[in-house]
């Protein structure tokens, strides 16, 4: 046990307990133990976590818990103006602790979505990536102004100097500084936008991490309600689908089928017995293409190096189909790629912006299903009406990087 020397036996194992079962919270309510020892440091601002599954959050008074079913890990955070703050510091295969608020932090870029950290005002404190590669103006600018610096991923000693590093890709060996944020684990929509509480824990930022996720909240299950209340005969049949190595497959990913349904639309993979078609098989084609002509509506989300030049073309060449008459999405020019804006060729936003902000990309499926014509896109451009990629640059950070970045309600 690491020197925990002025908390009494009942304290460390309170909070050893709590650390390995919770038991403490369940058996004796909100830690009376510390509180009676410690002198008093205020936590004040809580977040409850109300729809993610894959992490927890506790409170003590002078520090908080995150508990992270990911990786298994519980993080200990204590106030930095407390006693135990010099005096804890835990680093083992199950607890890991920092010292909150975090004096600064570095990113390791490969699929983070750096947007939570907008939402929440903490570009400022952001002092590391591990590659120019991000999807975002505001953090690339910062980069350009040599304000981020650049660490090497294969030097630990390099990424030690930040207080903490966040990492979405766990398999890479982790130093005691790193912590996992994993938003896009979670398997619905909500429950991935609810993971800026757990940024917020790090940053004693609950409240503003409430007030966002409200705020997206309220604004998604309003559009839902909207769509539903239109009460229209008519529900697409939406095909979200890619292209790999010979074979279509249709998305089994349940955040993906659950944006078609709140959408409005209906998922083809509801009525289909198989998911994949391997195209140089007669058979599969044959079944492949009679699906196809029941479709209204495709997301096509095949892997492309250049989403630039990926066209409607690429498209009708991949699904192999000489005959195209029957295919509605084709009349009705519908086919959508969710790589609308991109950075650098191979950076979407559609894994950062559009994890945070998921009433932007409902907003974006209504319209694709119920077209207006008067809305602009966010993550999706339409390849069957030539739409083009925009790509990222440092010069559309539109805003004072000290500031937080609103989160775009849709009108409803
Ligand atoms: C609680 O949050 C409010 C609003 O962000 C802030 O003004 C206040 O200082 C916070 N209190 C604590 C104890 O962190
Ligand atoms: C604790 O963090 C706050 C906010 O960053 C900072 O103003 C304060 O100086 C820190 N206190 C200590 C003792 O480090
Ligand atoms: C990060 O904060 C720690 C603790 O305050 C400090 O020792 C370190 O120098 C800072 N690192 C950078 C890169 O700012
Ligand atoms: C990063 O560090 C590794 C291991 O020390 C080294 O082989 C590699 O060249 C470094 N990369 C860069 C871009 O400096
Ligand atoms: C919605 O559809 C249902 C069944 O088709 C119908 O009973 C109901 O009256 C409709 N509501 C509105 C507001 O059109
Ligand atoms: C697809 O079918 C072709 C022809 O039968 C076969 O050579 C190929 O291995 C199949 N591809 C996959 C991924 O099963
Ligand atoms: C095709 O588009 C027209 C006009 O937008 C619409 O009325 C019709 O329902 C669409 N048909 C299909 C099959 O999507
Ligand atoms: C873009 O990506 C390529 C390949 O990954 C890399 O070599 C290049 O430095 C990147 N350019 C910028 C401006 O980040
Ligand atoms: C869509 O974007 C275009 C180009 O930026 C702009 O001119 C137009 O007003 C926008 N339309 C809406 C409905 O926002
Ligand atoms: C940016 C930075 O800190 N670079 C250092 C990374 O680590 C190597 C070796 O440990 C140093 O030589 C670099 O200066």
């Amino acid at each position: 046990m690491p020197p925990l020397l002025s908390f009494s036996f009942s304290i460390i194992s309170c909070m050893s307990i709590l650390l390995f079962s919770l038991l403490c919270i369940l058996s004796t309510g909100p830690l009376g133990g510390v509180e009676a020892a410690t002198p008093t440091v205020k936590v004040g601002n809580t977040s409850k976590v109300d729809d993610a599954v894959y992490f927890h959050l506790y409170y003590g008074q002078s520090f908080k818990v995150i508990k992270n079913s990911f990786d298994g890990k519980s993080y200990l955070l204590i106030q930095n103006n407390t006693k135990m703050a010099t005096r804890t510091k835990y680093c083992t295969t199950r607890i890991k602790s920092f010292v909150v608020p975090l004096a600064n932090y570095s990113i390791d870029t490969d699929y983070f979505p750096v947007s939570f950290f907008e939402l929440l005002g903490l570009l400022g404190f952001l002092k590391g990536l591990t590659s120019g590669s991000v999807a975002s103006p505001c953090v690339l600018k910062l980069y350009n102004e040599g304000q981020i610096e650049i660490v090497n991923n294969s030097e630990p000693a390099n990424l030690s100097q930040f207080t903490a590093h966040f990492i979405a890709n766990t398999d890479r060996q982790q130093a005691c500084n790193f912590a996992t944020f994993l938003p896009s684990g979670e398997e619905m929509p909500l429950q991935r936008a609810e993971w800026i509480k757990y940024l917020g824990v790090f940053a004693n930022m609950e409240v503003r991490a409430n007030h966002v996720y409200d705020s997206i909240k309220a604004n998604y299950m309003c559009l839902t309600k909207v769509v539903a209340s239109k009460n229209t005969s008519f529900k697409p049949t939406v095909a979200w689908m890619g292209y790999s190595d010979d074979v279509w497959s249709f998305t089994k990913d349940t955040f993906k089928l659950q944006y078609v349904a709140d959408a409005g639309g209906e998922n083809v993979d509801n009525s289909i017995s198989k998911v994949t078609y391997n195209v140089s098989e007669p058979d599969d084609l044959e079944a492949f293409h009679a699906i196809l002509c029941t479709v209204d509506v495709v997301i096509d989300e095949t892997d492309t190096s250049d989403p630039a030049s990926f066209t409607a073309s690429t498209f009708l060449q991949y699904i192999n189909m000489e005959d195209q008459s029957c295919l509605a999405f084709l009349t009705n020019q519908s086919i959508w790629r969710h790589d609308k804006r991109v950075q650098n060729s191979t950076n979407l936003d559609w894994y950062d912006g559009a994890v945070s902000q998921p009433q932007l990309v409902l907003g974006d499926l209504i319209e694709a299903f119920f077209p207006s014509g008067n809305y602009n896109t966010t993550y999706f451009r339409n390849i069957a009406k030539g739409e083009k990629v925009i790509n990222i640059s440092p010069e559309m950070c539109d805003r004072d990087i000290s500031t937080a970045m609103e989160p775009s309600m849709l009108p409803c």
